[in-house]
């Protein structure tokens, strides 16, 4: 049984000296299942459209959600790749619905990320992802990065929590994640543009330690793996015959720079918003996407809910330009 208390003193200090935790029993398996079958539905939807239009023939309803789409990737890589994009939404991994949100805001996750923040006040940081990684698939590979390395440097210095929450157990063999212990406190790395199918990457020569001292980690459902922005961290490849589905949060002090007071007076045709907006827009972390305030001790009125939530992270998908580079780092050769 799962509770909302908060981390142990134990697990804190494990957090910061190590720069990750990896807490088994955050969730109990049935907070999760909302968003399982959310996801589920997401895909049956998809694979009707897609049997309407003549180009499915086998929707493997027999199978259960941790199978269904790799053998419909198996089958073809159009449909899968068109599932794919149905789930993981515009312009980012950002895949909307209560079910979603819900596990963003659960009581239970934010208690223990109170607990490593110091602070009631909590803004969920605008990027989060869902990761439907498949067997056998390089483009769900991320390789060796600190999230700071995507973070505007204004941030460096602040603690952004990144939550990993696994949606089945993850294990070396599904493509959990690898991380380098206890070399958080460095600074942010060069990282290169162009690493796989996109990802920023740190070539191992730029790594603050032998990327050999690496730690697996392997995390059941329900739990959680907890790492600060400077954790270098990467991950392999799906050697299993499911989907490793996962999502990953983020979340900082209200005190950080974010854009939760930003918001456009309005979007011209060309999907750009007003100067004053950009300005206001650029003390953000991540700008192109809208922070939220997720938890708040100090005036729990002021939480964002779904609707607002969903307002903000769409008129922030209309804005399409006029945000400065984030980092200008180079790219591979
Ligand atoms: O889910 C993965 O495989 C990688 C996740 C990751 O790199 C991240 O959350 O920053």
């Amino acid at each position: 049984m799962t509770t909302t208390k908060p981390l142990t003193p134990q697990q804190i200090q494990f957090f910061n000296e190590e720069g990750y935790l990896i807490a088994p029993d955050v969730f109990d398996p049935a907070d999760l299942e909302p968003l399982r079958r959310e996801l589920a539905a997401a895909i049956e939807e998809k694979v009707c459209a897609l049997k309407a239009d003549g180009k499915l023939a086998h929707p493997h309803a027999e199978l259960d959600f941790n199978h269904r789409l790799a053998a419909i990737y198996r089958d073809s890589k159009d449909n899968g790749e068109a599932v794919l994009r149905h789930l993981e939404g515009r312009n980012s991994g950002g895949f909307r619905a209560p079910e979603m949100f819900d596990v963003i805001a659960h009581p239970k996750l934010l208690a223990k990320v109170e607990s490593l923040l110091g602070t009631g006040e909590i803004v969920a940081s605008s990027v989060y992802r869902l990761r439907p990684k498949l067997p056998n698939i390089g483009r769900g590979v991320v390789p060796w990065h600190q999230d700071s390395g995507y973070f505007a440097p204004s941030c460096d210095e602040h603690l952004i929590i990144t939550c990993w929450v696994p949606l089945v157990d993850a294990t070396v063999e599904n493509g959990c994640m690898e991380i380098l212990p206890r070399t958080h406190r460095g600074r942010v790395v060069v990282h290169h543009r162009g690493g796989n199918a996109g990802f920023l990457v740190i070539k191992d020569e730029d790594l603050p330690d032998d990327p050999g001292r690496a730690i697996p980690a392997a995390c059941p459902r329900g739990g959680a793996v907890f790492m600060t922005n400077r954790t270098p961290h990467c991950s392999t490849p799906n050697h299993s015959d499911h989907v490793r589905w996962s999502i990953d949060l983020r979340y900082q002090s209200a005190a950080a720079p974010s854009n939760v007071a930003a918001w456009p007076a309005a979007i011209n045709a060309d999907g750009r918003a007003d100067t004053a907006f950009y300005e206001q827009g650029n003390i953000a972390c991540f700008p192109p996407e809208a922070d939220f305030l997720v938890h708040s001790r100090a005036n729990p009125d002021a939480v964002t809910n779904y609707a607002e939530f969903v307002r903000r992270r769409e008129t922030y998908d209309r804005i399409k330009t006029g945000f400065a580079p984030i980092r200008d780092w180079p790219t591979l050769v």
